[in-house]
């Protein structure tokens, strides 16, 4: 018996107008447990024109403050539903449930964090050089963003995105992953508990054929996207046909780095929390693993001996430690990714293999996997696998691990273990990503700057500049003189 669910336009929960549906499996087992429309571009219209008229009509006139009621009510609906919805995304997606469970409450904590910003969003008085003039600057709503997200994260990735558009006062059009978007469309309802206006929050479903009529759309003013890098360009092509500015956080394939001075067992603890947390499929996830010489083979045992105890199991049983691959595709796409590592001659020194278990027989397992002596050149080394296999690469000195760090065409994020307080700030500086962690991996707050440099994506999310990228900068200047002035000539002064 699989559920049958509905998108969320203008304030009520419709099928798509043609009827079509689409399945949505659950990793561990396999099954269909739940239906979800396939938006038709009558639907996509509809949602944009609901959001559209919700902008003009009710959002932009409400204060902050009211605002901010509806965006806290929503966090604690969010704490209140958390056993509930993250029962629902871990069975949609696979992630452990002790994650899901947490990042409910780290979405609420992001709508708590926005909310308190509705009523400081405001602009400068400018002095001119000409008394005379009255210079002054508003924050404006940009109008309607659309919000793309995918199937690792659901409700956290689009708490990033949505929690500072509404608070900057926009409204939104929201479409999931046609893998994973139950919980997305379990929060509209939430939303309507919370009582935001009809057309504030749509939530329409689909695949990449939504998304690409979406960005192209001509009446919309924001995209923020998460997802793989080359539909980030595409998206990007479709936002310039309308000169819609883009947020994009992208993939990664980013660096940990091991030095001779780190806190050997703390620092192994944080390699394993980069790649196997959520089986590697995270934008964030610590892939390449760069250690010192004189400690990379201390480093490797431990590692591989932590990484052979990882329990691989149900993701509901709050024991387990390892899910499955949250979909199909993507563990087809894990699997070749290995066979690449073990044809491009790096040392395959734990997993690789098919699972065999209890309880892992219709599941897309795989387990945590180790090469070592990866050459940063392999394509392991270079391509996001977005799954549980690591790269271990060992470095000489600290130049070496910087241009080794930096020789990869993504820079989402990095973490580096070391009790040298100069090493730590020559490397801060120097690597080329978004995130620099220091003796910790995967740590994130509400007001911490979220995003990439490179291939994986430009904009920040979940700080305070957040919010800018969901505003513009108006100019009013206003002439209180009493002379005339020269028409012909641009007045500058
Ligand atoms: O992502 P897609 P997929 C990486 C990871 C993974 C790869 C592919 O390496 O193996 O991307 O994953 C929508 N116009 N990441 O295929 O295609 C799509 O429907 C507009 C990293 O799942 O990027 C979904 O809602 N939208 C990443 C969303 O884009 C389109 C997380 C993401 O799907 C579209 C996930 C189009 N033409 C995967 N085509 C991270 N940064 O964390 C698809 N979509």
């Amino acid at each position: 018996m699989s559920n049958k669910y509905k998108m969320f336009i203008d304030g009520e929960w419709v099928d798509s107008s043609t009827n079509e549906r689409l399945e949505t499996v659950n990793p561990y087992n396999q099954e269909v447990w739940a239906t979800i429309p396939q938006a038709s571009n009558k639907d996509i219209d509809d949602s944009i024109s609901a959001a559209r008229t919700a902008f003009e009509t009710i959002w932009k006139k409400i204060s902050g403050a009211e605002r901010a009621n509806m965006m806290v009510k929503l966090a604690d609906l969010l704490d209140q539903e958390a056993e509930r919805m993250s029962i629902l995304e871990t069975t949609d997606n696979g992630k452990l449930i002790r994650e899901t469970k947490n990042q409910m409450h780290f979405s609420a904590k992001g709508y708590r964090f926005f909310a308190g910003l509705t009523d400081k969003i405001y602009g400068e008085v400018i002095p001119l050089e000409n008394q005379d003039l009255f210079d002054y600057t508003r924050r404006e709503p940009l109008g309607v963003a659309v919000l793309i997200t995918s199937w690792n994260s659901p409700i956290s990735l689009l708490t990033n995105k949505l929690a500072p558009a509404l608070a900057a006062g926009n409204t939104v059009v929201i479409k999931p992953s046609e893998h994973a978007s139950v919980t997305t469309l379990e929060l509209g309802k939430l939303v309507e508990k919370a009582g935001f206006p009809p057309g504030v929050v749509n939530i329409i479903t689909g695949d990449g054929r939504v998304g690409d009529y979406l960005t192209k759309h001509p009446n919309i003013n924001k995209i923020s996207f998460t997802g793989g890098t080359e539909t980030g360009k595409r998206i990007s092509r479709n936002a310039s046909e309308n000169l819609v500015p883009v947020t994009l956080e992208l993939g990664g394939k980013s660096p940990n780095i091991i030095f001779e001075d780190a806190e050997i067992d703390r620092a192994v603890t944080g390699a394993v929390a980069g790649i196997f947390a959520a089986s590697g499929q995270t934008c964030i996830a610590g892939s390449r693993l760069l250690v010192h010489r004189p400690i990379y083979n201390q480093v490797l045992t431990k590692l591989v001996e932590k990484a052979k105890t990882i329990k691989l199991g149900n993701p509901l049983d709050p024991t387990t430690e390892m899910g499955p691959a949250a979909n199909e595709a993507q563990y087809s796409r894990i699997l070749s990714m290995i066979e690449a590592g073990k044809e491009s001659g790096a040392d395959l020194v734990l997993g690789g293999n098919e699972v065999n278990g209890e309880g892992l027989e219709k599941g897309y397992f795989v387990p945590p996997t180790i090469f070592a002596n990866v050459e940063n050149s392999m394509s392991i080394a270079q391509e996001e696998i977005f799954g549980p296999v690591l790269s271990v690469i060992p470095f000489k000195d600290e130049d070496e691990v910087l241009q080794l760090a930096n020789e990869s065409k993504f820079g989402l994020a990095s973490g580096v273990w070391t009790t040298d307080m100069r090493k730590v700030h020559r490397l801060s500086r120097e690597i080329q990503a978004g995130t620099v962690w220091i003796n910790t991996y995967r740590t994130a707050a509400p007001s911490a700057p979220f995003g990439g440099v490179k291939m994986s994506g430009y904009g920040r999310e979940r700080c305070i500049q957040a919010i800018h990228d969901y505003t513009r900068i108006k100019n009013v200047m206003i002439n209180y003189a009493e002379d005339d002035r020269d028409p012909f000539s641009m007045q500058t002064k």
